[in-house]
């Protein structure tokens, strides 16, 4: 099995474990309240961006995402929460030093070897969660189950949905699809995003994500038969009856969308390993990207 194989499938157990680590670390998480920041890069940010619509989604205070290298650092947070998964990537190590002194900064990470422990305030460790493939699946999930858990969600139905997902069958047509498109509103559309790095990552596919409601603004043009239209959450808009007509395949599950994730990450390896490719070693990728000179 690939490494990204066996880090899909566990998934489950680390999201078990994350509530734990996140209980134990529950003083250094966002308080309600706070005017929150959340950073990461690639996966990370799209892991960012789920949690703070999350949050905000629960008023539980604002909370704005940003790729690190688009911070705004004229404004001020009361927090900024950090997802690095190797905690060398450049642009967060930059990031965080630059707000040192003007608020405090929690750094989610699976490496507490590297320097990022030194530019953040506090560390909550999830090397229990760490990757050998370069594309990030379990780490990725498990840093938004931590926060979520920070938001008094229960983890073990959400680790059940993933094991559903986990066993459910892959259609032959997802796997041979031209084209997916993947939507998701709230807090799914930084899902939608994920999966759509992570099938542009593993398969080098042509892959797009949106809004639900922006698909018909356009999107939906390049919807035909043998390409995708995967929706995370309940489809309320009735995208599905829209998309019938252009021949493309309508997916959706009734699953969390993060469980749903499951499903796309599988799609990944299996149509990665139908066109020949190996998963675990992207085109162009490398576990983390560190800059030779300063990324601002
Ligand atoms: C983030 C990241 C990954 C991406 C690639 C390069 O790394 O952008 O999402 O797949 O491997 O690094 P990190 O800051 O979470 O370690």
């Amino acid at each position: 099995m690939s490494f990204i194989g066996e880090e899909i499938a566990r998934q489950p157990q680390a999201w078990l474990k994350a509530a734990t680590a996140a209980s134990g670390s529950a003083d250094l998480l966002p308080r309600p309240g706070e005017r929150v920041a959340v950073v990461g890069c690639g996966t990370s940010w799209f892991m960012a961006e789920a949690y703070a619509a999350l949050r905000e989604a629960r008023g539980l205070g604002e909370t704005d995402h940003f790729a690190a290298s688009e911070f705004p650092h004229e404004r001020t947070y009361d927090r900024l929460v950090a997802i690095s998964r190797s905690g060398t990537t450049t642009e967060i190590l930059e990031l965080l030093d630059r707000r040192r002194g003007r608020y405090p900064a929690l750094a989610l990470t699976a490496d507490t070897s590297t320097p990022i422990v030194d530019v953040a305030d506090h560390v909550l460790d999830l090397s229990f969660a760490d990757e050998r493939s370069v594309v990030q699946t379990v780490f990725a999930t498990t840093a938004l189950t931590a926060l979520r858990a920070g938001l008094g969600e229960p983890v073990e139905p959400l680790a059940e949905a993933a094991r559903t997902a986990l066993d459910a069958p892959l259609p032959e047509e997802w796997v041979t699809a031209e084209q997916i498109t993947f939507l998701g509103r709230g807090w799914a559309h930084g899902i939608a995003r994920e999966a759509s790095l992570k099938m542009r990552e593993a398969t080098q596919s042509w892959t797009e994500s949106y809004p639900s409601l922006e698909y018909r603004h356009g999107p939906i043009s390049i919807a035909a038969p043998g390409r995708l239209v995967w929706h995370f959450g309940p489809d309320a808009a009735g995208l599905r009856a829209d998309v019938a007509p252009t021949g493309a395949l309508f997916v959706d599950h009734p699953e969390d969308p993060q469980a749903d994730l499951v499903r796309v990450q599988r799609l990944a390896e299996a149509a990665a390993v139908r066109k020949g490719l190996d998963p675990d070693r992207p085109r162009a990728l490398t576990r983390s990207v560190i800059l030779d000179r300063p990324a601002s």
